[in-house]
């Protein structure tokens, strides 16, 4: 997708602080951490939102999604971590193709969820 970010990183257009890499997604730290550990898990194939994603898509998210315990262990997330999936402008999506954010490091608290 031309002038999506994430499309650039996925492709290595431009440089990103990987975490894990392979056909389907990719994870890298995010630029603007919210906690100690803060990575973006962004699966490859271009979709803004799950109101857009397709089968072959969730697939590809579902794989994300089981991925996400390894690389929290990689991580050393060992006390346990947040995922939060933004869709849209008043969830505060900025980048509009679809990423989970992994947080943790730190007690997290319960002001959100
Ligand atoms: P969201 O608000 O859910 O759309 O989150 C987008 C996140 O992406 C935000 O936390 C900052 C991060 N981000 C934006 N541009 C870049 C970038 O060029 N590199 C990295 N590593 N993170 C980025």
């Amino acid at each position: 997708m031309e002038n999506c970010i994430f499309c650039k990183i996925a492709a290595g257009e431009i440089p990103s602080d990987k975490v894990y890499e392979d056909e389907d997604m990719l994870v890298f730290r995010d630029i603007r951490p919210q906690a100690k550990v803060h990575c973006l898990c962004v699966p490859k194939t271009h979709f803004a939102t799950l109101a857009e994603m397709d089968g072959a898509q969730a697939e590809v998210l579902k794989k994300c999604l089981m991925k996400i315990p390894d690389i929290a262990g990689r991580l050393g997330l060992d006390g346990g971590y947040r995922l939060i999936v933004n869709q849209g402008k008043d969830a505060g999506q900025t980048v509009f193709h679809l990423h989970i954010h992994i947080l943790g490091g730190q007690d997290l608290g319960e002001k959100l969820l």
